[in-house]
């Protein structure tokens, strides 16, 4: 059998699984990761909406707010933080994390118990997830690099349980979608990606408005950022690489958050000439690393050494014990010297 085929059985045979506990679980929590993004609460939303056609109680577990621009998404107000789930329910459902730790802040112990009681409450724990870095670390795990968003994997389980698609279930989808896909114009973008957006289409998806909301629409406090960013602006290996830094004197004249510097990044990917954009921003956890390239460079390997990690074309570290020009000084040789390797082994 060629790899693929035989990848996509297993898929297949992972998603028949994850059905078959959904239909058997009365009660079903969606664990969803840290710093929510549309993939992961429009995966974990849908989900929801799915199980409850199917007469489940379910519920979206995230620890964090949902962000600005996704508060359209039908259920947000359902979602629960991991600290009010106190009853045991029959199945835990991961969806788009890449590690189980994912669900909470692992560097606070009482965030760590509270993971451990949300485990130790379901009887069994299956996962739909797309990073290629997933260890597998459910019962069942419907894991597939190939998707472009782990909601790739939800709409091909919902004709397996069987759950129709409705609007509010295509809206989720789409916000989860349009996320991780960059608005489709991402290297993760394929067939699947079109088949799944028909049958949104299909369900009567308002795609026009959710775009704006969930993607066009930028906040001032975002605006703002921008600008300070760009004055920022570095170029270095004929500017083909880029940095740009935020300090906690930014963030604290703006009144501004991490959920401001969305698309920060991205402003610096998307200079002509440009192969691989960071920002570096200083936090109180530590210096927040963002990186983006563009294909066929990478970024995951310079996240990695820094304790990072992520997909090839976007990810990210958090540097700590370092000041943010000390971290970003550091962070940027790395990063020159990865693209001088990655164009050598390129042959360009
Ligand atoms: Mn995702």
């Amino acid at each position: 059998m060629p790899e693929t085929t035989a990848k996509n059985e297993a898929l297949n045979v992972a998603l028949q699984q994850v059905a078959e506990k959904i239909r058997k679980a009365e009660t079903v929590m969606i664990a969803t990761h840290t710093h929510p993004d549309g993939d992961c609460l429009g995966s974990g939303l849908a989900l929801r909406l799915a199980l409850r056609k199917m007469g489940k109680k379910v519920h979206v577990v995230n620890r964090d707010e949902v962000p600005g621009n996704l508060t359209f998404l039908p259920g947000k107000d359902t979602i629960l933080h991991p600290g009010e789930v106190n009853t045991p329910y029959d199945l835990l459902v991961f969806v788009d994390c890449a590690d189980r730790n994912r669900v909470v802040d692992m560097n606070s112990p009482s965030e760590r118990e509270l993971f451990e009681h949300l485990w130790q409450l379901s009887d069994e724990q299956v996962q739909m997830d797309h990073h290629g870095t997933n260890p597998g670390y459910c019962t069942v795990n419907a894991v597939d690099a190939q998707a472009s968003a782990a909601a790739v994997l939800v709409w091909k389980l919902l004709p397996l349980l069987p759950v129709e698609l409705d609007r509010d279930i295509a809206i989720c989808l789409y916000a989860a979608l349009l996320t991780d896909t960059g608005n489709f114009a991402q290297d993760n973008v394929n067939a699947d990606s079109f088949s799944m957006m028909a049958d949104l289409m299909g369900a009567d998806l308002p795609l026009v408005s959710i775009c704006r909301t969930a993607f066009q629409e930028k906040g001032r406090k975002q605006v703002s950022m921008m600008r300070r960013a760009l004055n920022s602006l570095r170029f270095s290996a004929d500017g083909c690489v880029n940095m740009m830094t935020l300090s906690a004197q930014d963030f604290a004249e703006e009144n501004a958050g991490s959920q401001d510097v969305d698309m920060v990044v991205e402003m610096g990917r998307d200079i002509e000439g440009v192969h691989m954009a960071m920002l570096a921003t200083e936090r109180e956890e530590g210096i927040k690393i963002s990186f983006r390239s563009i294909a066929p460079w990478r970024v995951d390997t310079v996240a990695a050494m820094f304790g990072g990690g992520g997909h090839r074309q976007a990810a990210g570290a958090t540097v700590t014990g370092k000041t943010l020009s000390e971290a970003a000084e550091q962070v940027f040789e790395s990063l020159m010297a990865t693209h001088a390797e990655q164009k050598s082994a390129l042959g360009l």
